[in-house]
């Protein structure tokens, strides 16, 4: 019916009911979309999905991306620029496998690339690379940042210019592993039975020393807390935190949203200091189709936008396509949650 028409423009469709949202990129897949606004323009630094044949598992075998891409754009809906290889596993010296999500973050001249990597030993590392391009092509770091681990880096840069780095992801993003202080690799899923009226693990926050290159003190807990201001526990899957972290700040607050993994869906919790603890909100949005949920939320002249990804494409969960919608808030800040 005319009512369930949609209208798509560029990327975004618009009509009331539902929204259609077309990929961004369809030449190759992409996923886990780190949105930034540098001298005006968009710049989405996504995962390079590609098929490497690795058989599925627990662990996220399958997921063996061996490069990362930049795109820009000036407009939401409008042309989106490949800007080609922007980092190769090739020229990561310490790295093994498997680039995961990545960030980028400008300081002082600089842009900078943030991608978690399997080390030759297959444990998760965060490394940094730079560029004088927010394009690119970054140079990595001869070693990994001392100090870190696990998956999906997002740095925010708070008002008064100090960067933070948010990361972690649990399962085949290893942050179980290290619950202990050391790593632990027989931890393979989260603390596993008997954990769940724990809290949950949390993601880490460590402040970046002023190079951007280091972390400037030992990664801290991001922790959730519930409406009673008690943290979330480990067998809450609807809420607890998984792994896919950003930060933003709106109207002085602080808004950290992640993925729940195993149950889908992107959350969001409040705080009035980018350490926490956050209070959690509410969902951002629902299940898309595909297992990993991942996004970014950037403001573009004046609105706010959520990067996202599916499989709509392929039909399969490690060949995924990005896009972006509105991300809109009610008079009282509560983001409206999205059903893509
Ligand atoms: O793209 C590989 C992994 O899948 C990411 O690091 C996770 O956030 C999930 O999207």
């Amino acid at each position: 019916s005319a009512g369930l028409m949609a209208l798509a423009i560029g990327g975004i469709g618009l009509e009331t009911g539902f929204c259609q949202v077309k990929p961004l990129i369809s030449d190759v897949f992409t996923a886990d979309p780190s949105a930034h606004v540098f001298n005006g323009k968009i710049y989405i630094y996504p995962s390079h999905d590609i098929e490497a044949n690795v058989p599925q598992d627990d662990e996220g075998g399958h997921f063996n991306m061996r490069d990362y891409h930049v795109y820009s754009m000036d407009a939401i809906g409008g042309k989106v620029t490949d800007h080609g290889v922007a980092l190769d596993l090739k020229d990561i010296p310490w790295a093994g496998r498997q680039l995961w999500a990545p960030d980028a973050a400008f300081k002082n001249g600089t842009y900078y690339l943030y991608f978690p990597v399997k080390d030759k030993e297959d444990v998760f590392r965060i490394g940094v690379a730079t560029s004088q391009s927010p394009a690119g092509p970054f140079k990595a770091e001869p070693k990994p940042i001392p100090g870190s681990y696990s998956i999906d880096p997002a740095v925010f840069t708070d008002t008064d210019g100090q960067g933070y780095m948010y990361f972690g992801g649990i399962w085949g993003g290893q942050l179980q592993r290290w619950h202990s202080g050391k790593y632990d690799k027989s931890l393979s899923t989260d603390l596993g039975k008997g954990h769940e009226r724990e809290p949950a693990l949390s993601a880490k926050v460590a402040k970046m020393s002023g190079d951007m290159l280091s972390f400037a003190e030992a990664p801290r807990d991001v922790q959730i807390l519930d409406e009673h201001g008690k943290p979330l526990l480990g067998g809450d899957h609807d809420r607890r935190f998984f792994e896919g972290a950003w930060l933003h700040k709106y109207n002085g607050k602080y808004y950290f949203s992640y993925s729940t993994g195993d149950t889908h869906l992107l959350c969001y919790a409040e705080s009035n200091s980018p350490y926490g603890p956050f209070t959690y909100k509410g969902v951002i949005m629902k299940p898309v189709e595909g297992w990993t949920t991942h996004h970014s939320i950037i403001e573009f002249k004046g609105k706010w936008y959520i990067f996202y990804h599916d499989t709509e494409i392929s039909g399969k969960t490690h060949l995924r396509n990005v896009k972006v919608r509105e991300l809109v808030r009610s008079a009282d800040g509560k983001i409206q949650t999205i059903t893509p």
